[in-house]
Formats: structure tokens, sequence, C-alpha cells
């Protein structure tokens, strides 16, 4: 068994907002005083992370001069040098301040559109100089409750125009960033546009610059919509689209909990990592999640902690999975191919492989016949995972 201690290698990451989080809710205020930016990167260092991620807003408070941001800038940076740990997303607060409580990028108001790519230019310009190289795009306010008060189509018009001037923005200072866009379907507003994955998939071929776009999936955001994240994340990753992940916990059909990675559903958890694993993942390990509000701020690295052991143990799990002889061995008899099958399948179109298609014995009362052991296999994954096998 693995000692679970992270490696600088597994490339955790936290924001700030997620260790600094207050444990506010929309019925309570604050519990706890989270210690200063300067202080979370240093104990992010200490237990193991790699790097740290920020909105803008999480360092620099909205409306700094520009003298309070340099000061306050160069400060962090001593901390990132005295610590260790590396920025390597970092994003925009455009839903904060109340001029975006209609949108940033899509609001009906022109002005506040030139306002929120304004302030996500200077905050490109922050995250480049602590050296991110993914910039993420979470559009939480970029929804409505009242769809008479929107077009649809005009907001995503209005989506691209500003991604595309970003992205040309961001080539233009040479800042080798990607973008990653977030989908979320609801929460802040009722309705979030592109909701899922594979919406944002789709937006992003229709974007001036596609190949420098792609997704920030997170585990709540799915989950809260009862859909299948393991396999919204597999078709961004075999995409190629896969720049960033945001890892937590929720319960289906809840508000979103941002819950301890590993904290829900430990099967799909456990499939999410294997995925990561066996495909070779390489982008940052995001926790997008925050302690529970009954915690203390000692409590606060607890979850911390457990964020990042929890994936060390599925990690460790997959391993064990893939070297399981009963589990390969029902997995070769299930994925036993048939040669002839298998060319004529991969050869694509043409008049002769037609002509081989036609030809292939292939009977369908006996192919129904096939045994199909997947109560074995589920039970035996589910032993693994409770630590039965
Ligand atoms: C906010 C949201 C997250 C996003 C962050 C990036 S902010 O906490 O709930 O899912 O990833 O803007
Ligand atoms: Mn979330
Ligand atoms: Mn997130």
């Amino acid at each position: 068994m693995g000692n679970f201690v992270p490696q600088k290698s597994d490339k955790f990451t936290f924001g700030l907002w997620t260790v600094g989080n207050p444990g506010a809710d929309p019925f309570g205020g604050p519990v706890r005083t989270p210690v200063t930016p300067v202080e979370r990167v240093h104990k992010l260092g200490e237990l193991g992370a790699w790097g740290v991620n920020l909105h803008d807003n999480d360092l620099v408070p909205f409306g700094a001069s520009a003298q309070q941001r340099d000061k306050i800038v160069s400060e962090f940076k001593q901390a990132l040098t005295d610590s260790g740990v590396v920025v390597p997303m970092a994003t925009t607060n455009l839903f904060s301040h109340p001029v975006f409580k209609d949108g940033a990028f899509t609001s009906n108001d022109p002005k506040v559109r030139a306002f929120a790519l304004r302030k996500t230019v200077e905050s490109i310009d922050l995250g480049a100089e602590l050296g991110a190289k993914i910039y993420v795009f979470w559009g939480g306010r970029e929804g409505t409750e009242v769809d008479a008060s929107k077009d649809a189509v005009t907001a995503l018009k209005r989506f691209r125009e500003a991604l595309d001037f970003l992205s040309e923005y961001a080539i233009s200072q040479n800042y080798g960033m990607k973008f990653a866009l977030e989908p979320k379907p609801n929460e802040p507003r009722g309705d979030i546009y592109l909701p899922t994955v594979g919406a944002m998939l789709g937006f992003i071929s229709t974007l001036a610059h596609p190949e420098m776009v792609g997704v920030n999936p997170e585990y709540a955001h799915d989950t809260i919509a009862g859909l299948n994240f393991y396999h919204a994340v597999a078709q961004a990753l075999e995409m190629g689209k896969l720049f960033h992940i945001d890892l937590n916990g929720q319960k289906p059909g809840r508000f979103d909990q941002d819950l301890r990675f590993g904290q829900e559903d430990y099967k799909s958890n456990f499939f999410l990592v294997k995925l990561l694993e066996d495909y070779k993942y390489d982008g940052p390990k995001h926790f997008d999640a925050h302690a529970l509000r009954t915690s203390d701020p000692a409590d606060v690295w607890e979850f911390a902690k457990g964020c990042m052991r929890s994936y060390l143990i599925l990690k460790e799990k997959a391993q064990q999975f893939n070297a399981d002889p009963e589990i390969q061995a029902l997995l070769q008899e299930i994925n036993a191919g048939d040669a002839a099958s298998d060319a004529v399948l991969s050869a694509g179109f043409s008049t002769e492989n037609l002509a081989a298609l036609k030809s292939l014995d292939l009977d369908p009362e006996a192919l129904a016949l096939k045994p199909l052991p997947y109560e074995k296999l589920d039970q035996l994954t589910f032993e693994l995972l409770l630590g039965v096998r």
C-alpha cells in the first residue's frame, strides 16, 4: 500500500478561493476568517500541493489602485518563490460585483460587456505575470431566469466575440496561454448558457482560435444535473480538449456543494481517476472545493489533505484494478475481438470493404447469447474499492 503523500509531480492544485472559503452560504454569513493569500500559499506548499490558482480579485481587491496592486502582487510572488508553489491557472471574477448581476460577456448592456472585457484583459496580464499558462472562463452569471430578457442566439454571439478578442489579445502578447471553458448548468443563474461539456465542445469549434481553447469540466457541475461526469471527461480527453479539470464531491440534485474530492460516490470518482491515469492526463488536478461550513480553520487543512489523499488512494485502486487477474480475465473475455470483423470495421469505406462486410458470417441469434458477466464485474469492482480483495 502506498503512503499517499502528494508529490509535485501529481500536479495537485487549489484555488485561493477554495482553501480561503470563509464558509458563507445564501442563508448565513462567514463562519471562519481565512488566512491571507500569502499564508495559504505557504501552507499549500507544506502539504505537497504543486500549484495555486486564482481569480484576479482573490488576490487584488476590486478597485485597488495600480500601486496597491503592484505591492500585493510582489509579496505574492515572493511567497511563490519561497514556497516553491506555482500558478498554473488564473481566471477572472466576472460574477461577484453587482455590475455583473445580469451577465458579463453576455450582458445586454455593451458598457457592461466592455467592462468585463477590459477586466479580463487586465486579469490575463496578472495571470501571465504569475506564470499561468491556462486561463479559465466560468460564466457564472452568463444566463437568465427570464428568457424574455435576452436573446439566446445573440448571447452566444456575444460570448464568442469576447473570447475571440481575448484569444487574439493573448496571442498578441505571446503569453503562450490556453483557454479552458468551464460549463455549469445552473447556479447562480437559473439557467447558464452552454451548460454541459458537450455544449462547450460544440461552441469551441465555432471560435476564431479553436486550437487554443479547451474545457475545464467540474465534477459537481455535471453531477448536480445527474450527468455521468466520467463520460463527459472521456469525450473531452478523446478530443484533446481536456486542458484542466475541477475535482470535488457532489450529490446529484443538490445545490452546488463543492465537497471534498472523494466525499461522495466513490465509484464514479474511481472511474474518473482511472480515466485520467490510464490516459495519462498531464494537466493540473485542481480541487475546486471547500471545507464544510462546520469546519474550523484547522479542519480546512484536513479538507485540503483529504482531497489529495483520496485522489492518490483511488489512483492506487486503479493500478490494483488494472493488475487484478480475475477482473482482467473478465475484461479480456468481454473484449475478445473477431479478427475478420475488426478488420472490416477499421478499414473505412471502400467498394471492396463493403463486399467484405456483406460476406462476414454474422449470426444475430448466436451473438445475442454471448455472456456479459457484468454483475460479477461490478461486484468485483465494489469489493476492490472497499478493500476486501
Ligand atoms: C467558482 C465556481 C467554480 C469556478 C471558479 C472559477 S469560481 O467558485 O463555483 O466552479 O471554477 O471561476
Ligand atoms: Mn462548483
Ligand atoms: Mn469550478
